[in-house]
């Protein structure tokens, strides 16, 4: 059974890899569509296909995420309420130590996988409210439930997620919203060219000789989460491909 036509979502991060395929997975549902991301151009093509392929309406919305004035001006803009909103945008920069890393890393990854985050929710949870109806799903990560070296501030903001996933829950306890969490392992996407600041190479050895999950693989699990009766909540779930077990055991062969 399909719930999500002609209701309205908001994604994060649409212009690449889960939010992008998201997009598309809620597109088919005929669900409408307002989608964020910094990259103008990329933000236009994909709603341009969107557009040519479903029957739906799609808003775009060119901005950083950390820029809370900007997120304010957003919501306020808004033509219709929100259903669904997918708060995905997020990045990881660097693996270095805790006693070598980039503290304007540290800081865009804070700033962006938390306060963003939390001020969308922050922004849109007084409005699902007052409709008494709504859903709310983050994107968080094997990152957010294991912590491992060269990953510690990605992991505490991941950590984050989860700890505002399960409060924003409690605190929205005596309404009808949803509140889940999606918890990704390793998916190849631009994710690890934007950690490796843009060195392919290194990217392209965190999926080798593994069949990494795809962004496709991530939107349906949303998709799934997005589309289940209204009394049904998901809190969390966690995906791995098969050849990975835990946030650092990968079975890689030739
Ligand atoms: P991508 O790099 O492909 O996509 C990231 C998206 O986030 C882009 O659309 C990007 O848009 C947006 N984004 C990043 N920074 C900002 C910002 N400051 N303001 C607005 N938008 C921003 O990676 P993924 O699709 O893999 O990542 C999506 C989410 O999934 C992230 O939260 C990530 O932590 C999480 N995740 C990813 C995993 C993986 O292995 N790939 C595993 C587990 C979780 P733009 O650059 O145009 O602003
Ligand atoms: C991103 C995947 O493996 O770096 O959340 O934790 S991983």
């Amino acid at each position: 059974k399909n719930r999500l036509a002609n209701k309205w979502g908001i994604i994060t991060g649409a212009t690449s890899g889960i939010g992008k395929a998201t997009a598309y997975a809620f597109g088919a549902s005929e669900c409408n569509l307002v989608l964020t991301g910094r990259r103008q151009e990329r933000l236009k093509e994909v709603a341009g296909e969107l557009q040519s392929d479903y029957a739906i309406e799609v808003e775009t919305a060119a901005f950083d995420i950390r820029d809370t004035g900007a997120c304010r001006e957003l919501v306020e803009g808004l033509s219709h309420p929100v259903d669904i909103l997918v708060n995905n945008a997020g990045l990881a920069k660097g693996v270095d130590g805790v006693d070598e890393a980039d503290l304007d890393d540290w800081n865009q990854m804070i700033d962006t996988n938390i306060k963003g985050l939390m001020t969308m929710t922050r922004l849109i949870a007084p409005k699902m409210r007052e409709r008494d109806r709504g859903h709310i799903i983050n994107v968080g990560s094997i990152a957010g439930h294991e912590s491992y070296t060269g990953g510690s501030i990605y992991c505490a903001t991941k950590h984050a997620v989860k700890a505002f996933t399960e409060a924003t829950k409690k605190d929205l306890h005596d309404t009808n919203i949803r509140v889940s969490m999606v918890s990704p392992g390793l998916v190849e996407t631009e994710f690890s060219e934007v950690r490796y600041d843009g060195d392919k190479d290194k990217a392209d050895q965190v999926y080798e000789g593994i069949r990494p999950l795809v962004a496709g693989d991530i939107a349906e699990v949303i998709h799934f989460t997005a589309n289940r009766p209204p009394h049904v909540n998901i809190m969390d779930t966690i995906i791995f491909t098969v050849d990975q077990s835990s946030a650092t055991m990968v079975h890689r062969g030739d």
